[in-house]
């Protein structure tokens, strides 16, 4: 098979201090293995796996050295390269992606804006297909926090749809970890704007990807029984309806009914103050 990088680039990987590795030649646009994604996102020029196998494990490692300082805001403290891993395994497991731009995109995507890494050394370690996708999920923070937020409802729409993808697996990731617990320091107030801002972004990724998109679907769905739970109002909806995704109930013999009791539930919820007003100090 035609391997269009040098193979000592790939093979030389497997280092276990990468950063102090001195590089090879930085990987020039027209060497980039990850240069040929088609319109649906996939890697036309397939890499040995041997070549696949040592370039993951390199992103890995170096992310997990740049992330090494930085736990999440959990009660327990997780270290935060769970995170970008998760990421990167929601849309393998959970997305069928495969484009390993994408996955190593997901990897990198928090190291420039958490961490002292910048997007020339990306590039130059992973090339300038990966470089240009960790570009984009990067949020500018020269910007103010509220301004950032802003313009990731107002850019992603325009994104491309590898970025789109790491995004979506990202908003997976943290809807998850705000439904399992309350990070440390946050309100609960602050937990529902995170959930309403995502669900903002996540809008401009529509037609990315069903399979994570239901996935979040699942993730608002529960969000909205948990609101309901907590609260006492007269709106209390079929849960079991409500928990049906309404792609599927549009086969199902009793759809009409059950997609309109889904979309009662939803709007009664987001209507009723007591449970999107929770009571808090
Ligand atoms: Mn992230």
């Amino acid at each position: 098979m035609e391997f269009p990088v040098e193979k000592s680039t790939f093979l030389s990987m497997m280092q276990d201090k990468v950063l102090d590795v001195p590089t090879n030649a930085p990987i020039k646009e027209h060497d980039d293995p990850f240069r040929f994604v088609d319109s649906c996102g996939t890697s036309n020029k397939a890499l040995p796996n041997e070549d696949l196998l040592s370039v993951v494990l390199k992103c890995v490692n170096f992310a997990a050295i740049k992330h090494s300082k930085q736990r999440r805001k959990d009660m327990d403290q997780t270290p935060y390269i769970n995170h970008p891993i998760g990421v990167a395994n929601i849309l393998i497991q959970e997305g069928d992606v495969y484009d390993p731009a994408v996955i190593l995109a997901a990897i990198l995507h928090d190291t420039v804006e958490d961490t002292n890494t910048t997007f020339e050394e990306i590039e130059q370690e992973f090339g300038p297909t990966v470089s240009r996708i960790v570009r984009e999920v990067t949020d500018d923070k020269k910007l103010e926090k509220h301004e950032r937020k802003l313009l990731q409802i107002k850019n992603t729409p325009n994104k491309s749809h590898e970025a789109k993808l790491v995004t979506l697996a990202d908003k997976i990731y943290n809807l998850r970890d705000l439904l399992s617990s309350t990070p440390v320091g946050w309100t609960e107030v602050r937990v529902r704007e995170y959930f309403k801002w995502a669900k903002q972004v996540i809008s401009g990724c529509q037609g990315t990807n069903p399979k994570l998109e239901k996935a979040l679907d699942m993730i608002f769905v529960q969000r909205l029984k948990e609101a309901k739970d907590k609260c006492d109002c007269t709106n209390k909806y079929n849960i079991r309806s409500a928990s049906v995704n309404e792609s599927e109930k549009s086969e199902t013999s009793c759809d009409q009914e059950e997609s309109e009791s889904f979309v009662s539930f939803q709007s009664n919820l987001e209507n009723c103050q007591k449970c999107t007003e929770p009571n808090e100090k």
